[in-house]
C-alpha cells in the first residue's frame, strides 16, 4: 500500500508517520520467537546491559525472518512512497531487536540518529508487543527534523524545548512507525514488569552520486543507478 500525498506531507512536515500497513500476528509471533532465541543463546553480535542480553545486533546478517522482514512488502510499499523506487537498506545504524524491561537504560534520553538533514535516513520502527505509556512507547518531539542542522541536545534550553514538546506515540504489535531521523525522539521508561519489543530499521534512497560497492549498505528495492556527471558517455 503506498501513502497517500497527504500522508507524505504529514511526514515531511512533522517528522513521522505511522504506516497504514501492519505486520501480521503470524509474522510478529515467528520474529519475536527468533529473536527470543537468539538472546537465549547469545548469538553475537549482541549488547548486555547488568548481565542481560537487551539487545540483539547485525539483524539483516542473521539472514531469515530478519531478512524477511527488512524486505517485506509492508514496509518496502509505504517507504517507496517517500524514498522513490531505488531503497537502500542501512547494515551500520540500528539493524537491531531491542528487548526494553523496567531496568533498560538504551534510548531513552532524547536523540538524533543522524547529524545532518542532507544525510538523514528514514528509520522503520517495527513494534512486536503493543507499546503504550505503560512499557515505555516511543516519543517524538514533532516537526523537531526542521531543528538547525547541529542544534545540540547538550545545550539547555533546547533540552528544556524538546522536553516540553514530547509527545508519546503509542503502537499496536505489528504497527509499522517511520521517523526521519533527524527527528528529536527516545523510548519511554518501562515501567511494568513485562518487556516491551521492537526492531529499529534504517533506510535512504539509493545514492546516485556512488560509485563503487558499499559494502555497509545493501539494495532491497529497485537499482541503483549512477548519475555523476563523470560518467562515461554510452
Ligand atoms: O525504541 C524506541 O522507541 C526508540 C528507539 C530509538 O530511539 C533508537 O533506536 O534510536
Amino acid at each position: 500500500m503506498e501513502l497517500t500525498p497527504q500522508e507524505i506531507q504529514l511526514f515531511r512536515h512533522n517528522g513521522f508517520i505511522r504506516f497504514p500497513t501492519q505486520l501480521s500476528k503470524d509474522h510478529v509471533e515467528a520474529l519475536k520467537a527468533t529473536a527470543l532465541k537468539d538472546m537465549e543463546k547469545g548469538v553475537e553480535p549482541v549488547a548486555r546491559q547488568d548481565g542481560r542480553i537487551i539487545r540483539i545486533s547485525a539483524v539483516w546478517q542473521r539472514g531469515g525472518i530478519f531478512q524477511e522482514t527488512i524486505t517485506c512488502d509492508e514496509i518496502l510499499n509505504p517507504l517507496e512512497s517517500l524514498l522513490g523506487p531505488n531503497i537502500e537498506f542501512v547494515l551500520n545504524r540500528h539493524n537491531h531487536v531491542y528487548l526494553r524491561d523496567a531496568g533498560s537504560t538504551h534510548s531513552l534520553e532524547l536523540h538524533r540518529d543522524v547529524r545532518h538533514w542532507s544525510r538523514t535516513i528514514a528509520t522503520v520502527l517495527i513494534y512486536l508487543e503493543d507499546t503504550n505509556l505503560e512499557n515505555g512507547c516511543t516519543r517524538v518531539v514533532p516537526g523537531s527534523h526542521h531543528l538547525p542542522a547541529f542544534a545540540s541536545l547538550e545545550d539547555e534550553t533546547i533540552r528544556r524545548i524538546a522536553a516540553d514538546q514530547t509527545i508519546p506515540l503509542p503502537m499496536p504489535a505489528g504497527g509499522l512507525l517511520a521517523i526521519d531521523s533527524m527527528i528529536i525522539h527516545s523510548a519511554g521508561i518501562n515501567r511494568t514488569d513485562r518487556t516491551r519489543m521492537s526492531m529499529t530499521l534504517g533506510y535512504h534512497s539509493a545514492d546516485e552520486l556512488t560509485w563503487e560497492d558499499n559494502s555497509r549498505r545493501v539494495l532491497v528495492r529497485g537499482e541503483q543507478p549512477y548519475r555523476g556527471n563523470d560518467k562515461p558517455r554510452e
